[in-house]
């Protein structure tokens, strides 16, 4: 049995505390794939790209033909790349991993080579206004197992800061649909952030990981300065220094800088990455494996960073489902290249809504050895979250005008 023509492929919305997209494959043989299609503040967009434009194209076809689905959606759409448009084919090409392995009764990682190590690293989130508060964030991470943590801290005089909550949990996307506006000061964000992270690396000691996010704020030689204003913290990564438009300025980053740099959560395909990789631009590819077009697209880009020594990090923030936390737990399992899997955990009705099989324990996480991806989502009780309307904020300098939130 190979699973069979696709007879039904349908989209589903709920908000079970935030929003996710969801796509349900169907086989004649009754074999049910799961993707995730969620793009954080333009979920309609993928939704209606699925419904009205792939959905009708799936049906018929053999659901055993992943790679070729692929070929065939992004080279078929001519108006190809994006993030809508990947981040659509990533959900289909989950969800025909997940039927070939419950066709196998084989978990994913199984499919595709089998376990390199026994178990996936998993870095999480610390925040704090205060470093006081920053330290006890971290401390309660790796009391939970954590063996690395990001650190990200107020900024003096910003009311609102990128990865810093006013709750217990940080969540960037608000409900409505007018963005929230944040005031951005780099100048405040530089002069602070050295002094805070050091003061972080000296109530841990050496031992623990220590990541941080700049989230694409930055110029070339702020980032520079930043990366070598950082070097006696021993940061594991620093991410997303510079805007992801133009890889060329790495280059000047690097030449001053020593701190490992990690970028690519919002890339959507394989080609964006190529210069960063081939001219080791970067240690570390963020690519997210529903943005970046699925398991059959990070499995090629593991592949090309392989060749340059490069690791593939995957994205996992609280908008990156729990479905496609399991498709990057599956590849991390059996990718040798593999560096770190992001674990920001997810509003407690998530769990419920999407059943899963992958654990996180101590630090770690494990894709669990149910056939397929091992989630199943309970569409009753999905039913009962519609989806709401949330985006991201935008931001703003002091002077008014746009920057990069
Ligand atoms: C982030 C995300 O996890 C990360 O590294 O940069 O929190 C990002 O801001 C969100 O995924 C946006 O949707
Ligand atoms: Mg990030």
């Amino acid at each position: 049995m190979t699973g069979g023509r696709i007879v039904a492929a349908e989209v589903l919305l709920t908000s079970p505390g935030r929003n996710y997209v969801t796509l349900k494959i169907t086989t004649v043989d009754g074999v049910v794939g799961w993707g995730d299609a969620t793009l954080n503040g333009r979920e309609l967009a993928v939704a209606a790209y699925l419904r009205e434009h792939l959905c009708p194209q799936l049906v018929g076809r053999d659901a055993a033909r992943i790679e070729d689905t692929w070929q065939y959606l992004y080279r078929g759409a001519y108006w190809r790349r994006g993030p809508v448009t990947m981040t659509a084919i990533g959900a289909v090409d989950l969800a025909l991993w997940d039927i070939k392995g419950k066709v196998a009764g084989l978990p994913v990682y199984q499919l595709l080579g089998g376990a390199v190590r026994d178990r996936v690293r998993a870095y999480t989130h610390a925040t704090g206004w205060e470093v006081a508060q920053l330290c006890d964030a971290v401390d309660a991470a790796t009391e939970r197992g954590f063996s690395a943590v990001r650190v990200q801290s107020g900024v003096p005089g910003l009311d609102t800061v990128y990865g810093v909550g006013r709750g217990p949990a940080y969540e960037p996307a608000g409900r409505g649909t007018v963005p929230a506006e944040e005031v951005w000061d780099t100048a405040a964000y530089l002069r602070h952030v050295p002094g805070a992270l050091a003061e972080v690396r000296a109530h841990t000691g050496p031992g623990l990981a220590l990541l941080h996010d700049a989230h694409h704020r930055l110029t070339p030689i702020e980032a520079a300065r930043l990366g070598k204003a950082l070097e006696p913290v021993d940061l594991f990564w620093l991410e997303d220094v510079t805007p992801a438009e133009n890889p060329d300025v790495l280059r000047r980053v690097r030449a001053h800088t020593t701190t490992p740099l990690a970028i690519g959560e919002v890339f959507s395909t394989l080609w964006e990455f190529q210069q960063l990789i081939t001219e080791q631009l970067i240690d570390h590819a963020r690519a997210a494996v529903t943005h970046g077009g699925g398991i059959s697209a990070l499995r090629r880009l593991a592949a090309l960073a392989d060749v340059w020594q490069v690791k593939v990090s995957p994205h996992g923030p609280s908008d990156v489902s729990p479905i496609a936390m399991a498709a990057s737990v599956h590849v991390a399992l059996a990718t040798p290249n593999h560096g770190i899997q992001e674990y920001m955990g997810y509003p407690g009705q998530v769990h419920e809504v999407f059943r899963h099989a992958w654990t996180c324990t101590d630090g770690h996480l494990h894709p669990g050895d149910t056939p397929g991806l091992g989630v199943e989502v309970d569409e009753a009780l999905a039913a009962r979250f519609p989806y709401e309307p949330a985006l991201l904020p935008v931001a703003r300098r002091r002077d008014g005008s746009m920057t990069d939130w």
